[in-house]
């Protein structure tokens, strides 16, 4: 473990890939390998990238990779779950004459599958980007695919989200989920080649004066810690979100959105944002952690059957569940 870490705290790719791996398999090591690295953790500017699929999502990453690089940055690609691969820049084509990203040493992109990961998505997920984040990368760029909750959850731990849009995916208004509006920090219309996408611009800009317009009543109804997070640096939060369009294979508008982020990054640095959003963080990912393990705790303490049984009780109205709630808690004490 010891010279594991030391590879990764040096940038040394394959040990970032070997602990990244062992994070995904919580692998008994990478808890300890974690624990040492937190220290040298939270300089990255975590980039979380969300939309419906095949909204342009990897291949913009890629684009902005591209142009990342091109500012000596050293960037880090975590792809959940991509049902298309990265391309390692090669689409680019002679636009732009670059080394290929897949042999860039000041790049590293690791895919992961949503599926069969232990310990939940959004916990490997931020686990690989502090890996990255010890490794010293500068950026790390997170693609999510849609609007459930777990990829709100994993915006809500980036610093800046974009929300990447394509025109022409039904009615432009209707595909745009309330929520994900709320999480961007840049709106991104890409494959502006494409007709309509004027009107998806209009329409989104539309969409957040009136957002902006409602915000300050629209305070109540938020269920969940993390929203209410999000919302409070919001209310705080001076940063127009800009609409960008984009056309990602040609890199057209590419600068300008990386230039965007950057002031984004700078923006909350230069106040208490940042920290408001590394607390958000924190405060979620403590929670996550203590319900898993009380999760587990649980578990362990009553048998399936036992579980099944109060289950059954409660279905047929033999028990009501918050007693079943109270007699349950007692055993995980106990
Ligand atoms: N015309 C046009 N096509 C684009 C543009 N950006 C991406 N595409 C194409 O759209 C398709 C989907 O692009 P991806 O980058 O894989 O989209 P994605 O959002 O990552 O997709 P998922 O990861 O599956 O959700 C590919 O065929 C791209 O070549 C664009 O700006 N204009
Ligand atoms: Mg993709």
């Amino acid at each position: 473990v010891e010279a594991l870490i030391e590879g990764v705290r040096l940038g040394r790719r394959r040990d970032i890939a070997r602990l990244i791996t062992k994070v995904e398999n919580r692998d008994p090591g990478s808890d300890t390998a974690l624990r040492r690295l937190y220290p040298h953790t939270g300089k990255a500017h975590v980039v979380g990238v969300t939309g419906p699929p095949g909204s342009g999502k990897s291949t913009l990453v890629n684009a902005m990779a591209l142009e990342l690089r091109r500012r000596q940055m050293q960037i880090g690609i975590v792809a959940v779950d991509p049902s298309s691969p990265f391309t390692g820049g090669a689409f680019l084509g002679d636009r732009i004459r670059m080394r290929d990203l897949a042999g860039d040493q000041g790049i590293f992109i690791r895919s992961m599958a949503s599926r069969g990961t232990l310990g939940g998505l959004a916990r490997t997920t931020s686990d690989v980007v502090k890996v990255l984040d010890a490794a010293g990368f500068d950026m790390v760029l997170v693609e999510t695919v849609g609007a459930g909750q777990a990829e709100v959850d994993i915006a809500a731990t980036a610093h800046t989200t974009l929300v990447i849009e394509a025109p022409g995916m039904g009615d432009e208004v209707q595909t745009i989920k309330a929520g994900i509006l709320e999480i961007a920090d840049v709106l991104v219309v890409n494959k502006a080649d494409r007709p309509g996408s004027d009107r998806t611009v209009k329409a989104l800009r539309a969409m957040l004066r009136m957002g902006r317009d409602t915000a300050a009543v629209d305070h109540h109804g938020i269920q969940m810690d993390v929203n209410e997070a999000v919302n409070k640096s919001r209310a705080l939060d001076a940063w127009e979100v800009p609409v960008l369009a984009t056309v990602a294979p040609s890199g057209e508008g590419v600068e300008l959105l990386v230039e965007t982020v950057l002031k984004h990054g700078s923006y909350l640095r230069g106040g208490e944002l940042w920290m408001q959003k590394e607390r958000a963080r924190s405060r979620q990912e403590i929670g996550r952690m203590l319900q898993e393990r009380f999760m587990a705790r649980l578990l362990e303490a009553v048998p399936p059957d036992q579980r099944e049984t109060v289950v059954d009780d409660v279905a047929r109205r033999r028990k009501d569940p918050y007693t079943a709630v109270e007699e349950l808690f007692g055993r995980v004490q106990s």
